[in-house]
């Protein structure tokens, strides 16, 4: 068995106290999200925090551009939660148009394509293929939700040599253990953290909070910093039921992951 080099996991949906693995050993991560009722810049960020902490490589990319009035809109707002992350927007259904995103799919990389039901995994991979190996369905015309078409996560060989990871849609995805992911998917809100008053601000209503001063000053979006709040609190309360379940009920696979992020890092999980 190969060692892993980076390692994706959640806490299993519903009210189950379990971690779930997803994938590992995974290069670059395509964070799909179509142009339509999908579209939401806090799952991003999200999928984003989830990645960053596994130690592989973020894409984001939105799909049905050709369906959409105003792809470069869409595609503003995504590169503002971070002006390095890289964006392409595509036509899952057209090679030249997804041909953008070979780069990522070179020999000896693995791309895991994670994102809802119904945003286009499996037609992405259908078109970086050539082939039609991936069952494909129409998402509900009402409100662009897909119908849960794959089931299970299969890997797809290109000619090339690159390696594809298609996943079923989730219809939940709980972050555990993932304090340093957060951190770096809100980089801008985390230099401001370290400028409150007290160690232990909450960033509610503290004398001296640096993150309240900043959406005073509208330098952050509340949206965002919603979110931050919300991702951060989720992650340490999972954090704090998985230990709570103790070791012994974990899944062994977990137990140590070494961590891409940092050579020789160890991360207990
Ligand atoms: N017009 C257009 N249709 C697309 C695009 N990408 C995907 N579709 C269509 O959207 C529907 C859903 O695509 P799938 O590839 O099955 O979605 P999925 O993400 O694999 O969904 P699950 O397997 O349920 O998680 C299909 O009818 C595709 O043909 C796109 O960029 N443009
Ligand atoms: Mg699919
Ligand atoms: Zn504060």
């Amino acid at each position: 068995m190969l060692e892993r080099r980076s390692c994706f996991s959640r806490k299993a949906a519903g009210t189950k106290v379990a971690e779930q693995l997803i994938a590992a050993n995974v290069d670059t991560v395509f964070v799909v999200t179509a142009l339509n009722h999908d579209f939401s810049l806090n799952r991003i960020e999200r999928y984003l925090a989830l990645i960053r902490e596994a130690g592989a490589d973020a894409v984001a990319v939105l799909t049905k551009a050709d369906l959409c009035d105003d792809p470069a809109a869409y595609q503003c707002q995504v590169q503002a939660l971070d002006p390095l992350l890289v964006v392409e927007t595509v036509n899952g259904l057209d090679t030249a148009s997804v041909s953008a995103l070979q780069p990522w799919c070179r020999a000896g990389s693995t791309v895991a394509l994670l994102g809802s039901s119904g945003v286009g995994k499996s037609t992405l991979i259908n078109t970086l293929t050539g082939q039609t190996a991936q069952l494909t369905a129409e998402a509900r015309v009402a409100d662009d939700k897909g119908r849960h078409t794959t089931t299970s996560r299969t890997l797809h060989l290109m000619d090339g040599g690159g390696i594809l990871l298609d996943t079923p849609g989730m219809r939940e995805l709980q972050l555990a253990d993932c304090e340093t992911g957060v951190q770096e998917t809100f980089a801008d809100i985390t230099e401001l953290v370290k400028r409150c008053r007290y160690s232990d601000c909450q960033h509610q209503s503290e004398p001296g909070c640096a993150v309240i001063e900043a959406l005073q000053a509208e330098q952050i979006d509340g949206r965002r910093l919603a979110n931050y709040l919300s991702l951060m609190r989720e992650q340490t309360h999972n954090t704090a039921s998985l230990a709570e379940k103790g070791p012994e009920t974990a899944p062994k696979a977990v137990i140590t992951v070494p961590c891409k992020r940092q050579r020789g890092c160890v991360k207990g999980r």
